[in-house]
């Protein structure tokens, strides 16, 4: 499409503990600004309300996926995920979202891009934002999609239909700065990317416990100015230039686990604090955890016979397969990552994004970091 509709389709989803708007790629501009000026109307952005259009108010629930037939053979759709900002201008595809990712095949079958099976459905996904490929699968009897069932997920209420999701190894290094642990302003780090740039550090490393409420850590200024020191400094180190104006890398404070858990998590994403963890940063936890030497390794209780890690988080916990391997003289990567996940059709309509924004784009990508 090369013009901006008035109006267009759009599905609302809840996808595990984040909420965005879902568009089929053809509905959408072609070109990225102006793709990018309609979504920021759509969701009310920029606006801390986000009062006068979809989005929640909080990055969790400012998101949106593309979703398209994907040209590659080993995949059925391609999903490109984008972080609206709430208070400015800017739509970035800097970073991945696994919670969104839980809606994608769903999607996919309502709008018609993979044929349900009789029973369940798998839907392959190659996720634009990183190369790689995730499966979903989730069930559709009569070959239609079922949200209703049984699993539950910390963070939302009541049960639904288990979205079982498995990542294969990803392209990049697991330890992108070459290293199981730096230092960086006198702490000890660990930096690990299994599918989400993640910064593992020791709350206590911090001067704080690491089980505080969300609302406390983002309430100690002091603590704001050391992770935003550690945080540019773990980008260089990870290869990902001057991340001043991106959501990526996290950080995630790790403590000693409280509810039978492997570990007790605080993630920043990354100014605000995650009220859980999202799935990918879990992922990167879960396998910086097994790294021997790694800064998690000393506080967290993993049972190396099992693949399954509990990760505790702010209202819950996390459960994620996690396997690594590890060459005799080499660093580890992942060998298999696993999750389960719900997802909910909360609506399917017609968006109508509002008048033409006339301020251009201040920036290509996520600012204000919120
Ligand atoms: O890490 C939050 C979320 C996410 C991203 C964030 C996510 C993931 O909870 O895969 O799911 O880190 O910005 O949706």
């Amino acid at each position: 499409m090369t013009r901006v509709p008035e109006a267009l389709p759009c599905l609302l989803m809840r996808g595990g503990t984040s909420k965005g708007a879902y568009f089929l790629a053809e509905d959408l501009p072609a070109e990225q600004a102006l793709r990018d000026q309609l979504l920021l109307r759509v969701m009310g952005s920029p606006d801390p309300r986000q009062i006068d259009g979809l989005g929640g108010a909080h990055p969790l629930t400012s998101k949106v996926a593309v979703v398209s037939p994907s040209a590659d053979p080993r995949a059925d759709v391609d999903y490109l995920f984008l972080q609206v900002a709430v208070d400015r201008a800017v739509v970035s595809d800097r970073q991945n979202c696994g919670n969104i990712l839980a809606g994608v095949g769903p999607f996919a079958v309502e709008r018609g891009l993979v044929t349900a099976g009789e029973e369940e459905t798998t839907v392959r996904i190659r996720m634009v934002n990183s190369g790689d490929h995730a499966t979903a699968t989730f069930p559709t009897p009569g070959g239609r999609v079922d949200y209703t069932g049984a699993a539950e997920i910390s963070g939302v209420p009541g049960t639904a239909a288990p979205v079982v999701i498995e990542f294969p190894p990803g392209t990049g290094p697991l330890l992108p700065t070459g290293s199981v642990r730096d230092e960086i302003d006198g702490v000890a780090v660990t930096c690990v990317d299994n599918g989400m740039p993640t910064v593992l550090i020791a709350a206590a490393s911090l001067e704080v416990t690491g089980h505080e409420p969300p609302g406390d850590l983002e309430e100690n200024v002091a603590l704001a100015d050391r992770l935003r020191t550690i945080r540019l400094a773990a980008g260089r180190l990870m290869g990902l230039g001057d991340v001043s104006d991106t959501t990526v890398p996290k950080l995630t404070l790790l403590a000693a686990p409280r509810d039978g858990g492997a570990v007790s998590t605080r993630t920043f994403i990354p100014v605000r604090c995650h009220p859980s963890i999202g799935v990918l940063g879990a992922a990167s936890v879960a396998a910086g955890l097994r790294i021997e030497g790694g800064v998690g390794a000393e506080l967290a209780m993993v049972d190396a016979g099992r693949d399954r890690i509990r990760i505790e988080h702010p209202t819950g916990f996390l459960d994620i397969e996690s396997s690594l391997e590890t060459p005799p003289d080499g660093l580890p990567s992942a060998r298999r990552t696993a999750v389960v996940r719900t997802a909910r059709k909360i609506f399917d309509g017609t968006v109508f994004p509002g008048p033409a924004e006339t301020a251009p784009l201040s920036a290509r990508s996520l600012g204000g970091q919120r």
